[in-house]
């Protein structure tokens, strides 16, 4: 073993955890990871020699790493994504279970001898800045370096954790190992009432990074019911106003539906020169409670983003490429001759000569794609221009809107409002949305994706609806709730509306509804901005047809749209809120 990886904890609970699991999974060596820049370049130097990562070119991106996963792990599973609690009906209809005595014995059989001949690596991560008190410790254990250089990205791991966590036993236990990377033997399970996590047979992102999806949301959502706060699916942003006038905003898109670019949105030049400014607090998981002023308190958990890579390019989103520019992984996008990085979508000429995904040589003429749809980077959110100074803020900052937003080519208009909270929860949890390439199947299809967390809610989601009703109940100051759709398409099936920056016109909607200061008008499905109250102006080959088209609202569509919610809302039978069914019976008699 190196200099580095030696030194213990004192916390005798992780101690224990740990010592419990070396009895089982058998590694040659156990390495303690402290989150110090030396062991940084000790592991990338590793990760090279291994042959895991291929050091990009330091002239044009330092620091800068690239790996490629076993084809047949490239995405979340969902299918193999378990809640596992004595009884099934808590988990409910929409989530895979089985109860903790038969996913132990599957795993501990899996798990027996699994670190043989292999390093197992101890990360003590938080989600969240030291010192918060929403802030969650967790200790992954694992076969996996690339989940460790990963996670040092994602999470803020090392001393800090050991720090905060101090003698406590109050820590989620996760274990991980790749195994043989064999679909056949891959689990990611959750043991919500022993705040525990085990993960086989994968190594992709939100399989294995276990404060991400697994803690953050499946977890961190049992956790909140249970303690009063909310784990969600969305990006926080702060948009400042020429005057100096902060108003925050948390929105909930389904997974590759666009959060990353919403978060760090840059807005068009006129806003810019007027001196609007947009800043990233998260762009993918938030949790948010109640203040003392009654208000809802965001903080982001995490450290980093793990962004989806095509399509993501200095016009669409060039703060993502900045936070990309350095100290970043690349995972399952193509390779230049000349060691740098490539997707489909970014800028420039396409390269004549790569080498794509799955190491094979690829030029223009190839009928595969260069990159995986799923390929992402891992970045230091510190990277971001656009980074909020308060991201460290130990109690969070105040939401103003919550916005939900699907993929959807018809129904859904561009924005609207909802009339109420309950209106708003109806809102969120009737959401639909095409699926994308984020997880295993299905892309394309609509699917009921409520709050965006279908993959993550970690008990009932009847219940989790009511949580959030409950939420409303004790916010003195709740945030108003909208929702939006960049993705509608016309006739043609081009999106209409140009979206990315441009998204700004409709934030400034929202935000002008919070503040007071915008005009809305009510139709069936929720308050409407009137055709002048979203600024077009500068914006090339659409007039006003257009966003008329954008908005608008047809009644046949939207008939369908209830019987397809009504669907989602039945297999919910058993602990569907009323004031849910209710809403939906205001719907459709405002629709007849
Ligand atoms: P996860 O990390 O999977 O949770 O996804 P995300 O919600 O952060 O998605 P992201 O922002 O990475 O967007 C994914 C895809 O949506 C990319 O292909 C983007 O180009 C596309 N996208 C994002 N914003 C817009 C938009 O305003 N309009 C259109 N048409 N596409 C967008
Ligand atoms: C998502 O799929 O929503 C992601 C990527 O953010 S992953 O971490 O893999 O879940
Ligand atoms: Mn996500």
């Amino acid at each position: 073993m190196s200099t580095f990886g030696t030194t213990k904890p004192t916390n005798q609970a992780v101690l224990d955890f740990v010592k419990e699991t070396a009895e089982l999974t058998t590694p040659d060596q156990i390495f303690w990871v402290d989150g110090s820049e030396a062991e940084k370049d000790y592991l990338y130097d590793l990760a090279v020699k291994e042959g895991l990562l291929i050091k990009l070119n330091q002239e044009k991106r330092p620091g800068c790493y690239y790996g490629r996963s076993n084809p047949n792990d490239v995405a979340r599973v969902e299918q193999l994504t378990f809640i596992c609690t004595p009884r099934k009906e808590e988990v409910g209809p929409l989530n895979n279970w089985k109860s903790p005595e038969d996913m132990h014995a599957i795993l501990n059989g899996l798990l027996k001898g699994a670190h043989k001949g292999r390093t197992m690596y101890v990360i003590p991560y938080l989600m969240g800045p030291a010192g918060s008190p929403l802030t969650k410790v967790g200790v992954e254990v694992t076969d996996s370096i690339m989940v460790v250089l990963n996670m040092r990205i994602m999470a803020r791991v090392g001393a800090v954790a050991y720090g905060h966590l101090g003698d406590s036993n109050d820590f989620n236990r996760g274990t991980h190992s790749m195994l043989d990377i064999n679909p056949e033997r891959r689990y990611i399970a959750h043991f919500p009432h022993e705040n525990a996590i085990i993960s086989v047979g994968s190594n992709y992102g939100g399989n294995v990074l276990l404060g991400k999806k697994c803690l953050a949301l499946r977890i961190g959502s049992f956790l909140g019911r249970n303690e009063g706060w909310m784990a969600e699916h969305m990006l926080l942003l702060c948009i400042e106003s020429p005057e100096g006038k902060k108003n925050y905003v948390a929105a909930a898109f389904p997974s590759a539906c666009g959060k990353t670019n919403f978060a760090m949105m840059i807005p068009p030049e006129k806003y810019q020169k007027a001196g609007w400014k947009i800043t990233t607090l998260g762009d993918d998981i938030a949790w948010m409670r109640p203040g003392p002023d009654g208000r809802l308190w965001a903080i982001n958990p995490e450290n980093g983003y793990f962004g989806v890579a095509p399509g993501t390019n200095f016009k669409s989103n060039p703060n993502a490429m900045h936070s990309a520019s350095r100290d970043t992984i690349f995972t399952n996008v193509a390779l230049t001759e000349d060691l740098d990085v490539w997707w489909e979508g970014m800028d420039g000429e396409v390269p004549k000569k790569l080498t794509d995904w799955k190491g094979n040589p690829w030029t223009p003429e190839s009928k595969e794609k260069a990159a995986h749809p799923n390929s992402r980077f891992t970045a230091p959110m510190r990277n971001n221009p656009a980074l909020s100074d308060e991201v460290e803020a130990v109690s969070g900052v105040p939401i103003d809107a919550i916005i939900f937003g699907g993929r959807r080519a018809t129904t859904m208009p561009l924005v609207m409002e909802a009339f109420s909270w309950s209106h708003g929860v109806y809102i969120g949890a009737s959401m639909g949305s095409e699926m994308t390439a984020a997880a295993v199947g299905g892309m394309g299809q609509v699917r009921r994706d409520p709050m965006a967390m279908l993959p993550f809610a970690g008990y009932d989601m009847g219940e989790y609806f009511g949580h959030w009703l409950d939420m409303g109940k004790v916010l003195k100051n709740p945030p108003m709730i909208f929702n939006v759709n960049w993705f509608r398409k016309d006739s043609e099936g081009h999106f209409m509306w140009p979206g990315f920056g441009d998204n700004m016109r409709v934030l400034l909607w929202i935000i002008g509804r919070c503040n007071g200061t915008a005009k809305a008008v009510q139709s069936a499905v929720g308050r409407l901005p009137l055709a002048e109250d979203i600024d077009i102006e500068g914006l090339k080959d659409f007039g006003p047809e257009k966003l008329a088209e954008c908005l608008k609202v047809c009644k046949d569509e939207w008939k369908n749209e209830v019987a397809l919610q009504t669907e989602l809302f039945l297999k919910l039978y058993k602990t569907l809120p009323k004031e849910l069914v209710f809403e939906r019976e205001l719907l459709s008699a405002r629709l007849s």
